[in-house]
This record gives C-alpha cells, sequence and structure tokens, in this order.
C-alpha cells in the first residue's frame, strides 16, 4: 500500500540548479576558477560545503583556504543564492508538479520533503505550496548528506508510515541511492543512465503524474 511519496526539491519541483550555477560561477570567477553547466551537473545534490570543495578541486585551489575562508566563501555564494531564490513565484513550479501535489492530497497520500538545501524553506515558501506538505526534512535537520538514507528515513518517520510504504522522487543519483538504502521505492526524473538505480524513471516531471506513480509502485 502507498502511504507517502517524498520529494527532493532542487530538480524535482523547481529548477533551483539554475540560481546555484549563477551564484556558485560568480563566486568561482572571483576565484579565477571557471565552470560551465556540465561541471554544474555534478553538484546537483550535494551539499552547499561539499559543492565548494569540489569547485576550489576544480582550479587547483583544494589546499589554498583555511576552514574559516571557506565558510566565508560558502557564505558569499549563499547571500546572492538568496537574492535569487527572492525573486521565485509559484511560475517557477516544474510542469505537472502543482496537479501531482494537489492529487496526492485529493487521494490522502502524505506528502514530504527531503531536501540537501538550508533554504528549502523560503523555496516552498516562494512556490507557494507550503500548505501541501506533512513535513520538511532539510539539510538542517540531518548530519548524513545522500547517499546516506538519513533524510529519507527521518521524514517517513515524520509522517509515521512505514519506509516500503513510501515512495521517493530524485533527480540526482546520490539522491536515487538515499533511497534505495531507505529500503523505498524510487522514483528518478531525469537520465535513464544516470539514474538506472531507480525503481521507475520518468524523463520530466510532466511524466510524473499520480496514476504512474500508484501503477510504477504496484507493479
Ligand atoms: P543550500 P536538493 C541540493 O538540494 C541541491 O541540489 C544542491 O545543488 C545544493 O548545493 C544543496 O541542495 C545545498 O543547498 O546551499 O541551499 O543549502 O536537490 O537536495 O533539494
Ligand atoms: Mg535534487
Amino acid at each position: 500500500q502507498l502511504n507517502a511519496v517524498i520529494f527532493d526539491l532542487d530538480g524535482v519541483i523547481t529548477d533551483t540548479a539554475e540560481y546555484h550555477f549563477i551564484a556558485w560561477k560568480q563566486l568561482a570567477e572571483q576565484l579565477g576558477i571557471t565552470f560551465d553547466r556540465a561541471f554544474n551537473e555534478q553538484l546537483k545534490g550535494v551539499s552547499r560545503m561539499e559543492s565548494l570543495e569540489r569547485i576550489l578541486a576544480l582550479g587547483g585551489q583544494a589546499d589554498r583556504y583555511t576552514t574559516a575562508e571557506k565558510e566565508a566563501l560558502a557564505h558569499k555564494k549563499n547571500e546572492h543564492y538568496k537574492q535569487l531564490i527572492a525573486r521565485m513565484t509559484p511560475n517557477d513550479l516544474l510542469p505537472g508538479m502543482l496537479d501531482l501535489l494537489r492529487e496526492l492530497k485529493r487521494n490522502h497520500i502524505k506528502i514530504g520533503l527531503a531536501s540537501a538545501s538550508k533554504n528549502a524553506f523560503t523555496v516552498i515558501e516562494r512556490l507557494g505550496i507550503r500548505e501541501y506538505f506533512d513535513t520538511i526534512v532539510d539539510a538542517a535537520k540531518v548530519q548524513n548528506s545522500k547517499p546516506h538514507p538519513e533524510i529519507f528515513l527521518t521524514a517517513a518517520e515524520q509522517l509515521r508510515v512505514a519506509p516500503s510504504t513510501c515512495v521517493g522522487v530524485e533527480d540526482a543519483q546520490a539522491g536515487v541511492a538515499a533511497i534505495k538504502a531507505a529500503n523505498m521505492f524510487a522514483i528518478g526524473v531525469g537520465d535513464k543512465e544516470a539514474l538506472k538505480e531507480a525503481d521507475y524513471i520518468v524523463k520530466t516531471t510532466a511524466d510524473l503524474t499520480y496514476d504512474a506513480i500508484v501503477h510504477a509502485f504496484h507493479r
């Protein structure tokens, strides 16, 4: 029986990856590091500090800064990111997502959020979908980042449902791995090759309908 659907945020509900990209790119340029969209793909689902480490490593600057300096750099990126997301509106919801949330509610399926972003609350508020979520678990509430299952397990616990009755939805490989490790049914949104660990894959959120989820889960 399907009791809950637990969503990742960035790349599933909305495309904040673009804003992360703009903010990291500006910081990287100030440090003399250039990176492109292809590299940005590798930052999806990865925490803020780990993203910074990867960018510094890309520029051959892995050992150049102290921990305090790195925290200041990450803070600077986040301030820019916060400016960008402050302008988000319900129009920034990915195709079909509002319908899906409505359908889940109508069918009494619980809805959770499991996001590696510390800005998850703000984004959900800006998108105007706070009311749909029965629980929101973000990076500030867990010790271990994806692919560790903690964030998905915490969401299931707060929803008071068994993990095996949950569907998790992710766009990142580490996220799909986290869902599988939590013993949930994993739906991947995006590239078949990259997300091959998922139990069911859709190309875009437009294909992520309530019926498709229920069918896949009971197959
Ligand atoms: P913040 P998700 C992740 O969110 C993003 O995919 C990733 O690119 C970002 O670095 C991470 O959140 C941390 O975000 O700096 O706002 O705490 O995909 O797990 O919803
Ligand atoms: Mg994501």
